[in-house]
């Protein structure tokens, strides 16, 4: 019998659905770069709203989004402080210092979570011979260590440093929205003290497309002039901005069963005898090696078995749970994947 393939890659594979697809074809458009799109003005109002920024501006993706922000926040020769797995140093292909001229200063955190000494330590002494240190990235949740959160005290400890030092900071948080579900904050709460505040449309919320990065009024006004530098900007957009706004509106909600699915997957694995701690799974992303800790060669057996997943190092796993991966589909994927 064949089999419909599970796929735990990414939450980004998620398919718009008839309801998405139908507000995409009814949405009022304009010209985006004359300012003239309704649906992209008013996504980008709700999301400030929701954000608790001034402003907000539509991308088509969330490393633009990133890029754009420390675009402006820093200048050549500047140090950016991250950690050493966020996806700004791993997955946006060297971006800072190709288009900004910045250079990463990564720093190793337990769990992906850097501490307010850790920042405090890393950031360069103003003397002749040093970079200055330019600006500060936090990604909640953090993606590569296991969808890891921020919770409340670790942020404000991190942002009272870097208001002390006068230090620009930028969320990366393209999966904010879990972030704000697990930890029972809202959005505006996790984005509060940021000066620039990325989020993703098209992961869990499940749009096809679409980032947007909040911050103050005059932020976003040079924001824009970057996007279109960029070749970001974009001109009947109201179509993708229409799936934003359904995503925005139902997204959020369902997130909270998908964080329940990956704890499953992760428990299912632990007594499968996976290395992967599901106490410590707090959102829609287990990390997990293998009992024969060859990630690799899992995921190739796995994909044969109609699971696909993906191997981020030689002896780890990734897999995501999303909106079109049911409870039902956890159960079928460990099944699948003992088999493998
Ligand atoms: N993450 C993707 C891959 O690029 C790794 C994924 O499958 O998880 N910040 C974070 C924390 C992300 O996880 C991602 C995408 C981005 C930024 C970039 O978003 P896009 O893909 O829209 O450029």
């Amino acid at each position: 019998m064949l089999r419909r393939p599970i796929d735990l890659r990414s939450d980004t594979v998620t398919q718009p659905d008839s309801a998405m697809r139908q507000v995409m074809a009814a949405a009022e458009v304009g010209d985006d770069v004359y300012g003239e799109d309704p649906t992209v003005r008013r996504l980008e109002r709700e999301a400030a709203d929701l954000l608790g920024h001034q402003a907000s501006l539509f991308l088509p993706s969330g490393t633009m989004g990133n890029q754009i922000a420390l675009h402006l926040h820093g200048h050549p020769g500047g140090e950016v402080i991250c950690e050493a797995k966020s996806h700004i140093v791993l997955y946006e292909l060297g971006a800072m210092a190709a288009l900004s001229g910045l250079l990463p200063c990564t720093l190793v955190a337990d769990r992906g979570l850097l501490t307010a000494p850790q920042v405090e330590g890393a950031v360069a002494p103003e003397v002749v011979y040093r970079s200055r240190t330019v600006a500060v990235v936090i990604e909640n949740s953090h993606n590569m260590a296991g969808g890891t959160l921020y919770d409340r005290p670790r942020r404000e400890a991190i942002l009272a440093v870097t208001r002390q030092r006068g230090l620009p900071v930028h969320l990366d948080g393209a999966r904010l929205f879990n972030a704000s579900e697990a930890l029972g904050e809202s959005p505006a709460d996790l984005a509060a003290g940021f000066d620039s505040v990325m989020v993703s449309l098209s992961k869990g919320l499940g749009a096809p497309v679409g980032s947007l990065l909040a911050g103050s009024a005059a932020l976003i006004e040079e924001a824009r002039r970057v996007r279109k530098m960029l070749g970001g900007a974009m001109r009947q957009a109201g179509i993708l901005a229409a799936a934003g706004l359904l995503a925005l509106e139902r997204g959020p909600a369902r997130l909270a069963a998908d964080h329940r699915n990956a704890r499953t997957l992760a428990e299912g694995l632990a007594v499968r005898g996976w290395t992967v701690d599901p106490s410590a799974v707090a959102t829609n992303i287990v990390i997990a090696g293998p009992p024969d800790g060859d990630a690799l060669a899992f995921c190739r057996r796995a994909e044969a078995k109609g699971v696909k997943a993906v191997a981020i190092s030689p002896g780890e796993v990734r897999f995501v749970t999303h909106h079109d991966v049911s409870e039902q589909d956890i159960g079928d994927a460990l099944a699948r994947l003992a088999e493998a």
